[in-house]
């Protein structure tokens, strides 16, 4: 990719959400895309939750992925105030398993999206956001066939070491 500036913005709740959602930063390194790293808590910081989502588009950013723990509304807030796709990680918590992050971010009213992925699945965040940057670059949409490719490769080597 030829810009620098970034393409993907990862926001969370908190900074403990992080050792989550690092693993969303991981996968956007490993191809390339820019990115930016913020706290944007939807209860704790709502003004600048809504600066943060209203400004983004023009800002240059084409996605975002929010992730948040418990009554996790920040993915969903930002959607409401966005028109960019946005994909909500469900951060698990002491209690409940991450049911109640799931739960909170995946039954989201007609009209407002959020692309939830799996809890505490922020590899596939990342991954989903190379993608949706991928429809529109050639280049990058055949870095992401070429990891396809290697991730079939790795799978089919596995069933073969089992069989012999
Ligand atoms: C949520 O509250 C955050 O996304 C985080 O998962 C959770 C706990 O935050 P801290 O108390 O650790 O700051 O809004």
């Amino acid at each position: 990719m030829s810009s620098t500036a970034p393409l993907v913005g990862i926001v969370m709740g908190s900074d403990s959400d992080w050792p989550v959602m690092e693993a969303a930063a991981l996968a956007l390194d490993e191809f390339e895309v820019p990115y930016e790293v913020d706290v944007v808590s939807a209860h704790r910081m709502v003004h600048e939750m809504i600066a943060y989502g209203e400004s983004a588009d023009a800002r240059g950013l084409k996605t975002i992925i929010a992730g948040a723990g418990g009554a996790a509304h920040l993915p969903g807030m930002l959607a409401s105030v966005t028109p960019l796709p946005v994909i909500g990680v469900p951060v698990p918590l002491k209690y409940l398993d991450g049911m109640d992050s799931l739960m909170s971010i995946v039954q989201m009213p007609a009209g407002v999206p959020v692309a939830t992925v799996s809890v505490a699945g922020s590899r596939n965040a990342g991954l989903l956001a190379v993608r949706v940057l991928a429809a529109h670059d050639p280049e990058l949409l055949a870095r992401m066939k070429d990891f396809q490719r290697r991730l079939n490769e790795q799978a089919t080597d596995k069933g073969k070491r089992l069989r012999a």
